[in-house]
C-alpha cells in the first residue's frame, strides 16, 4: 500500500513535475503552496489519476503548518513520502547591497520553514515505518560558492547537513533521508530570484541546456520509489553543460 506524498511548493517548477511524475506512480497527494488557485488546478487535472488535496499553506508559518498536518482527512493522514522543496532565491546582488529583509525572507523559508514542516510531519513518517522517505531539495550552491549566492547557498548547506544529521536521529525507524541537489533547472526560480525582471531571467538560462523540472521530477520519483532498505544520502544532478570554475582572482 502507498501512503500520501506531501510536496511543498508544489505550484510551479520541481514541485508541481514532481506531482505529476508521483501521479503517474499512483501516490496519493497532498499539495502546498501559497497560491491556491494553481494548487486547486493541478489536483483538477491530476485527479483521474490519484487523489490530491491541494493545502494552501506559507511554510514559514510553524503555527498553520501544524494545524494543517494534524488536521489532514482521509485518505491522507497517513503519510510515507515528504518532499521539501518550497525555497527561492532573491537580491542576486553581492550581500553588502542587498536588503536585510530579503536575506530574512530566504532564511524563513528554506531553512525555518523546511524544518517546520519536517517536525510536524516525522512523527507520521515514523509511524510509518519501513519505506518512508523524505526528499529535501538541496542545490549545488550548497558546496559551490559563486557571486551573489550569499544565503542562498548558504540556506542549502543547511539542507545538505539537516539531511544528514537527521539520518543519524532516524537510525533504527526505518525513515530514509535524501538531499537531492540539482544544479541549474529552467523554472520561475530565476524570475523569483530577479524580482520579475524576465529579461534578467531569461538571461539566465540563454544559449545553454539547463535541467527542466521534469528531470528533477524523475528523479523525485526515482527515491520516492526505491526498495526500502536502499537510502541515497545525496544525489547531484547537473546539465553536462554545467561543470565547476576555478578560483576566482582579484588582480590589481
Ligand atoms: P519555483 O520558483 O518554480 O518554485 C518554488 C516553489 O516554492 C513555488 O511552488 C512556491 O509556491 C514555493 N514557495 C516559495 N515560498 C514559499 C512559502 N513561503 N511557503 C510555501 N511555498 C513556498 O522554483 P523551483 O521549482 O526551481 O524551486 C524549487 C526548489 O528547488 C527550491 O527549494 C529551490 O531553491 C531549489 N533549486 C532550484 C534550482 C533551479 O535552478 N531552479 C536548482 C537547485 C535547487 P508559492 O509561491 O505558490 O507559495
Ligand atoms: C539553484 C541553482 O546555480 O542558481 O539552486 O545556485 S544555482
Amino acid at each position: 500500500m502507498q501512503g500520501a506524498v506531501l510536496i511543498t511548493g508544489a505550484t510551479s517548477g520541481f514541485g508541481a513535475a514532481s506531482a505529476r511524475c508521483l501521479a503517474r506512480q499512483g501516490w496519493p497527494l497532498i499539495l502546498c503552496g501559497r497560491r491556491l488557485e494553481r494548487l486547486q488546478a493541478l489536483a483538477e487535472e491530476l485527479s483521474e489519476l490519484t487523489s490530491v488535496l491541494p493545502l494552501q499553506l506559507d511554510v514559514r508559518d510553524a503555527i498553520a503548518v501544524q494545524r494543517a498536518i494534524d488536521e489532514l482527512p482521509e485518505p491522507f493522514s497517513g503519510i510515507q513520502v515528504l518532499v521539501n522543496n518550497a525555497g527561492l532565491a532573491l537580491a542576486p546582488g553581492p550581500a553588502q547591497a542587498v536588503e536585510l529583509s530579503d536575506l530574512h525572507t530566504m532564511i524563513d523559508t528554506n531553512i525555518t520553514g523546511l524544518v517546520n514542516v519536517t517536525h510536524a510531519v516525522l512523527p507520521k513518517l515514523i509511524a510509518w515505518g519501513s519505506g518512508a522517505t523524505i526528499i529535501n531539495i538541496g542545490s549545488t550552491a550548497a558546496g559551490n560558492p559563486y557571486p551573489g549566492s550569499h544565503v542562498y547557498g548558504a540556506s542549502k548547506a543547511f539542507v545538505q547537513q539537516f539531511s544528514y544529521n537527521l539520518r543519524c536521529d532516524l537510525q533504527g525507524t526505518g525513515v530514509r533521508v535524501t538531499d537531492l541537489a540539482p544544479g541549474i533547472a529552467e523554472t520561475e526560480f530565476s524570475l523569483v530570484r530577479n524580482a520579475g525582471d524576465a529579461g534578467a531571467a531569461d538571461k539566465v538560462y540563454q544559449g545553454t541546456v539547463p535541467l527542466t523540472a521534469d528531470d528533477v521530477a524523475e528523479q523525485v520519483g526515482y527515491i520516492a520509489a526505491l526498495p526500502a532498505h536502499m537510502n541515497i544520502n545525496r544525489l547531484e544532478v547537473v546539465p553536462v553543460r554545467q561543470a565547476w570554475g576555478p578560483y576566482a582572482i582579484h588582480r590589481d
